[in-house]
């Protein structure tokens, strides 16, 4: 298989939608109005990774494209659960990109404590041989959303995906005081925005 063939569309993809919503941000922060992105992270799924989910859903390499669908995956960082909402309805009204899937893992959080929202997109990108339509992946979370999830994958990724009891239990409390958190915040976002309002204006 030409992986870099493969994936070089994947690649324009992640840095496409990238731009646009940093552009997004960057149009908030010129009109003062607090912005609900934080910050935006993007990447291509390295090739060990494409394997191993393949073998693990027994996935053929020709479906690979098509089935995987976090080849290409873009994350949204935001400082409350409400701007995940209002990213949300703005992605559902664009017309460069088709939305396929939503799961809302915040309102239905997954049993390892996960929350999250996730997109799956249809994107078309230009490419040297015409127009290719990429499925990618876009996940929205808060930062105390991320700060658990980032905590987590590490775990996962030293116990290889069998982390002991005890840790898991604790990851689930941990989960819920993240939840907690956001909703503190929540409460005094206004507050929180006023001063950042004032901030930026400085
Ligand atoms: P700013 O103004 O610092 O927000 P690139 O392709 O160079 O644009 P790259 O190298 O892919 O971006 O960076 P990455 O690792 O995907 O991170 C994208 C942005 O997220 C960077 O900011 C990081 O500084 C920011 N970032 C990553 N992790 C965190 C975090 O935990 N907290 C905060 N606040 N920011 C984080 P920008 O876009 O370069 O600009
Ligand atoms: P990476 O690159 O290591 O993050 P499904 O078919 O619906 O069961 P699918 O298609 O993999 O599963 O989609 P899902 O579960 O909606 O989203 C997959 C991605 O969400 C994962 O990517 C993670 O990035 C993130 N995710 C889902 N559940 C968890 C979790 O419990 N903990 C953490 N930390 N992240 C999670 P990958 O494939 O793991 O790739």
């Amino acid at each position: 298989m030409n992986w870099a063939a493969i994936l070089a569309p994947y690649a324009q993809v992640v840095e496409e939608l990238k731009v646009k919503l940093k552009g997004m941000r960057n149009q908030f922060e010129y009109d003062s109005r607090h912005s609900p992105i934080e910050f935006i992270t993007g990447r291509v799924k390295p090739i060990p990774s494409i394997l191993e989910k393949a073998e693990s859903r027994q996935i053929p390499l020709e479906k690979i494209e098509k089935e995987i669908q976090d080849i290409a995956g873009v994350r949204v960082v935001c400082q409350f659960v409400d701007d995940i909402y209002t990213i949300v309805n703005m992605l559902r009204t664009r017309k460069d990109l088709k939305i396929i899937e939503e799961k809302d893992y915040i309102t239905e959080k997954k049993d390892s404590g996960y929350r999250s929202y996730h997109m799956v997109i249809e994107y078309p990108v230009e490419t040297i041989d015409g127009l290719k339509i990429v499925i990618a992946e876009i996940q929205i979370r808060t930062l105390a959303m991320n700060f658990w999830a980032t905590n987590e994958h590490s775990l996962n990724y030293k116990y290889k995906g069998r982390i002991p009891t005890e840790i898991k239990k604790r990851l689930q409390r941990a989960a819920e005081a993240a939840f907690k958190l956001d909703e503190e915040m929540s409460k005094i976002k206004y507050e929180v925005q006023e001063a950042q309002r004032i901030f930026h204006r400085k």
